[in-house]
């Protein structure tokens, strides 16, 4: 089998693993793939990623609910745990501080915890609030740490209305922050209708807009 093959296999098998909720497969076929050279952040990104994009299809289809998608996302964050100290860091890089959290009212935050570790493997320095954050939190962490960015999450039709306020809050009290929002309902649109600088639909994509925010040399 050639090295092509057998990346796509491997990444195929994980992405099962992860619909098929089986934590210890998850984490042996994420062992193998270390051990067989591939990158770590390829494995996130295209197989433990995909698995749970394929799980919220299942979800909308009403094939799993919510036990299923909880035992998926448990398979998920075990093999992220044994992926996370192989993802190589460009911290030598230093790129800036960004804050990070799910609004208030959305416990969502596997999307989140992705685009953090994009940016901790990019370089960037992240301050993690963590999942439903009191829209005040965002802005007393920017002014507690100065960070550069402000990254918001959220997942719910609903939850993505917390976007302007945060937005407002924070311009009031200092307008050079950037905003960066995702999640799934979220869009280009939003960035127009809100206000907000940048939007990213994938978390790889995330650093990347990252780093146009704040004017940082594109890197492969
Ligand atoms: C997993 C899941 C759950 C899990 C969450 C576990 C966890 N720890 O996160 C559990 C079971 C707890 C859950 C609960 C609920 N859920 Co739910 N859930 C999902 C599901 C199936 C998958 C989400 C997910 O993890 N996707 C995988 C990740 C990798 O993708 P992602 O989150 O989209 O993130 C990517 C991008 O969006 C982007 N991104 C994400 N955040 C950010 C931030 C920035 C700054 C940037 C740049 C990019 C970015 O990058 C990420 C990686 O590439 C979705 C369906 C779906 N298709 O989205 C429903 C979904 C989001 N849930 C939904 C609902 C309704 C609920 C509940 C209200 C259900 C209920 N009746 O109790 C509760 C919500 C409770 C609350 N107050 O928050 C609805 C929301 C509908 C709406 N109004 O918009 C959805 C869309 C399902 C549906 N079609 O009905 N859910």
């Amino acid at each position: 089998m050639s090295a092509l093959q057998e990346r796509q296999e491997l990444l195929h098998h994980i992405r099962d693993a992860v619909v098929d909720y089986d934590e210890e497969v998850t984490v042996e076929l994420c062992s193998n793939a270390i051990q067989v050279g591939l990158d770590a952040y390829d494995v996130v990104a295209n197989g433990l990623a995909l698995g749970m994009e394929e799980v919220g299809q299942l979800y909308e289809q009403k094939e799993y609910f919510v036990p299923e998608v909880l035992m998926c996302s448990d398979a998920f964050y075990a093999g992220l745990q044994h992926l996370k100290p192989h993802i190589r860091s460009d911290a030598a890089t230093g790129s800036g501080q960004v804050i990070i959290g799910t609004v208030e009212g959305d416990v969502h935050d596997i999307g989140k915890n992705l685009v953090k570790l994009m940016l901790e493997a990019a370089g960037f320095v992240v301050h993690d609030l963590g999942k439903d954050v009191p829209l005040d939190k965002f802005v007393q962490e920017q002014q507690r740490t100065g960070a550069d960015i402000i990254a918001l999450s959220a997942l719910m039709t609903t939850s993505m209305l917390a976007i302007p306020v945060v937005i407002e809050k924070m311009r009031a009290v200092n307008p050079n922050v950037k905003i960066l929002i995702g999640g799934a309902p979220v869009s280009q649109e939003s960035v127009d209708l809100y206000g907000a600088d940048g939007y990213a639909e994938t978390a790889a994509r995330a650093v990347d807009e990252a780093r146009r925010l704040l004017d940082l040399p594109y890197q492969e």
